[in-house]
Parts: C-alpha cells; structure tokens; sequence
C-alpha cells in the first residue's frame, strides 16, 4: 500500500536516489522514500546520522514532511545544496527542529530554497534507539532558475599546429560557468584545464594533440549540464614534427618503456621519465633528439608531464655531447609548470640536435615529458608524408555481439579503453578494458540499459584509435 500524499502536491522525494550516514539492521534509505508506510530506514544508535535525497533536478523546495517511527530525533535540521557531501560541507540549513517526540509526523516548512539534494541532520535523538523514519517526502514547486540545458555541443576540429585552434559550446540557463577539459591518454582521465572557463577556448595544440578529446562542463547553482566529446584532428596542411621517430638520448630513465624514445615517438600515452631515486645530480638531466641531418628550426613544443621542470634551457648542437661541452642555448624557460604544454619560439637557426637540459625540478620526483616536438618553418608536409608509427600499427579489432553484452578485442594491444557515443554524439559511456579487450553491458554511465539504435564506439588502445558500431535492438 502506498502512503496518500498528506499535500495535493506530489511527493519529490518518492522512489529518488537516497543516501544515509549508515544503515542499521536490514533497514536501508530507501525503504523512507519508497512510499510504503510500513517500512523504515534505520541508523546506527549514534546521535549525528543523516539522510539525504536526489531529487533529480532543482525544484524550490518548501517543506518536508517526516514520517518518524518511535526512534525519531529530538534535535535535527533539514539542509538543501547545490552539491552534496557526505559530511557537512556545502550544506545549507533552512529549518531547525529542537522539539522533535517520538512517532510523530512533522510536518516542516520554510522559505522556499532552489535545491535538489534534501537532508535531514540529526543532533540529538529522542529516545535511546536510532533514528528510524517510515517516510521522508519532499514538496515543492517547478525552479524559478533554470538548469543549463547544452544547445550546442563543441564540434570536430582539425588543427594546423602551432597555430590557434578553438571549441565553442552554446547553453541555455541563467548564471552559468564553464569549464573545459581535456581527455588525457595517459592515464584516461578527463584533465580539468585550469585557463578554459569560456564558453570559448581558444589555444594552440600540438601535434601529439591528435585524436585528443575535448568537452566542457556547465554548471550553475541550479543545474549542471556536460557535452558531447570532440575530437582534434591534425590538418592535412599540418607541418611535420622533426623530431617524431627520431632517435634520442638521456641521462637516465626510470623503466624501459619511458627511455628517450617515449618521448619521440607521437604518442601522448607514453612519457619519458628519469630515474629520479638513482641519479646522482637529480636536478641536473638532459635529453637530446638526434634530427639526423641538419634542419632549420624556428621552434620546440614540450608536453610536460606532472613532474615537470620549472628551470630548463633550450639547447642545440650539430655534434652531440653527453655534457654541456657544445651546446648552444636558444631558450632559457625559468616557470615552467606541471602538465603544461609549452611552445617556444626561437630565432629561426640550423641545427641536427636539439636538447633539453633540466636545471630545477618541480618536486621530488625527476623530469618527465610525455612529447618532444621539433619544427622549422619549411617543415609544412602532408601528414600522410610522415614516418610511419613503429611497430603493429593500427591493429584488426574484432567485434562479437551477444544478447547482453558486446565484446570488442584488439589483437597485439594491452591497453585499451572504449568511449561509446549515440549518434548524435554524446558521450553515453566510458570502459576501461584489459587484455585487449572490452566489454560494452549496453548500459549507460548510469547503469541503465541503453535504448535501440546504432552506437558509435571509439576505441583507443596503446594510443592508437579505432572505430565501430554497434547495432542495439531490444
Ligand atoms: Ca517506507
Ligand atoms: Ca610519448
């Protein structure tokens, strides 16, 4: 039987998402918003416990309504954000009982709050036992602030590098902020960039940028809203990086897959490393790209890595040494940052070898560059002129559907993840896979079964990407 609604207003809180501090016995949350008058969430017998419910979007909440059983509080607080937690931060008091009895229902009003997380906050309980509550209902109105809803996700873009590439994203709401941020291959998170909070992002990628993917978040106090990913993709008319494939030398590395290669070698999931708890002078190494033959150079994009350098010098040579005999410095960079992509410009020179030597690191690990790039202002070539990839390169991927699942494998690959995309191109899920392979449930990032239609399914796998799609009919 379900409980009749005490308002002719329905009841916001009625089968929502619902979290407590504890649960005692076999009395879980969801048993206070499942309508049903016979059944409780219970605590723990502690006088601090909480409940709080998701109700989906923001409404301008007015009252609660509380169904306590004879283990109710005596002193409590009902508190509304724009963001939960699970402790008292962010939270927000809007009404404060002091005089709460046992096995009552109380019935809670005050000043309309534009919210859509609901909780109550024990202080004092008002009997020896827990808090038990038969139901927790939740009324209010339609939000006078409106969530941002997207309009326009970013589209694809294709780049030229060195020079200036941008995203837009369009969204309807009312006080809204953005924030872009960057898929990052080499540890398959979204990476927060910290200067992109336009719905404009203006920047210059590098190549390594290819096949990266980019969204931005839309949050106000009412709401929050993601895109669809796009993807940068190198232009044709790019120029070519010098240095990609080239040979390199280091002073140390820290394992055999981040040696100087790792960072010549167009792949933003691989990193060069120094074996910072072996070597002697920690602050003091270096790495050089053999170019093989005299090229002229007008500049040198570095992707650093977390453990970056914040002093370094630019150095060219057309003989190498494996100390500072020789070398010319072109650039000397005094604030260099973590994860930072840096551009440098130089006076247009000739050079065969060009080296980074470390002078100061950022922290107490060693240097780390995930890609070393190398151009010249004659260096503008078909993308499809470069040196091919080293080793298997784009590798079979095999695809077999069954009723609940899909399973996508990639022969030769270790790493590989999966992003599966509707055709309108929101992003409806991540997985991470193993052993080459993945596995697609037909879930949603939420859990929830997908509806029929066709997905499009991009995999990426030891940095490289693949494509398919996949046919979903109930
Ligand atoms: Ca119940
Ligand atoms: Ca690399």
């Amino acid at each position: 039987m379900l409980c009749a609604n005490t308002f002719a207003r329905p009841n916001l809180a009625l089968f929502r998402p619902v979290f407590s501090s504890s649960t005692g016995e076999d009395n879980p949350p969801a048993k206070a918003v499942n309508g049903i008058p016979t059944d409780r969430w219970e605590s723990q017998t502690d006088d601090s416990e909480w409940i709080y419910v998701d109700l989906g979007v923001v409404y301008s909440v007015d009252s609660v309504f509380v169904r306590w059983e004879t283990a109710a509080g005596l002193d409590y607080v009902i508190q509304t954000a724009s963001t939960p937690s699970d402790n008292d931060n962010g939270w927000t008091t809007v009404a404060h009982v002091t005089d709460g009895a046992q096995g009552e229902s109380r019935s809670i009003t005050f000043a309309p709050a534009s919210t859509r997380y609901v909780r109550l906050r024990g202080y004092k309980r008002a009997s020896i036992f827990a808090y038990s509550i038969w139901e927790f209902e939740v009324y209010g109105n339609a939000a006078t602030c409106i969530p941002p809803v997207i309009a326009a996700s970013p589209e694809d873009r294709t780049f030229v590098d060195s020079l200036t590439t941008s995203f837009n994203v369009y969204a309807n709401g009312t006080g809204m902020s953005y924030q872009w941020q960057h898929l990052r291959l080499m540890d398959a998170t979204w990476f927060t960039i910290p200067v992109a909070t336009t719905a404009y992002y203006s920047f210059k990628p590098m190549i390594s940028d290819s096949a990266a993917l980019f969204r931005c978040i839309v949050s106000s106090s009412c709401g929050i809203d993601t895109t669809a990913s796009a993807s940068l993709s190198l232009s044709k008319k790019a120029k070519i990086n010098l240095a990609c494939k080239k040979p390199g030398k280091c002073t140390s590395f820290e394992g055999t897959d981040m040696t100087a290669a790792s960072a010549f070698d167009d792949d933003s999931a691989t990193r060069w490393g120094t074996n910072y708890k072996t070597d002697p002078n920690k602050d003091s190494a270096w790495i050089y790209v053999d170019l093989e033959s005299v090229c002229t150079i007008d500049s040198v994009f570095l992707n650093w890595e977390d453990s970056g350098a914040k002093e370094y010098l630019l150095q060219i040579a057309n003989a190498a040494s494996d100390n500072d005999a020789g070398w010319t410095t072109v650039a000397h960079v005094t604030d260099g940052a973590g994860w930072q992509k840096r551009p440098i410009k130089i006076a247009q020179t000739q050079a065969r070898f060009v080296r980074v030597r470390c002078l100061q690191r950022l922290s107490g690990f060693g240097y780390s560059i995930i890609e070393f790039e190398v151009y010249g202002p004659s260096s503008t070539q078909s993308v499809f002129g470069a040196p091919a990839r080293s080793g298997p390169t784009a590798s079979p991927l095999a695809i077999r559907q069954e009723v609940n699942r899909c399973i996508m494998s990639i022969l030769r690959s270790v790493d590989v993840r999966a992003l599966v995309f509707s055709q309108q191109g929101r992003l409806i899920r991540e997985i991470v896979g193993s052993s080459g392979m993945v596995v697609w449930d037909y879930a949603d990032a939420a859990g929830n079964r997908v509806n029929s239609g066709v997905y499009v399914v991009r995999i990426i796998s030891d940095g490289r990407l693949s494509y398919a799609a996949v046919a979903i009919c109930r």
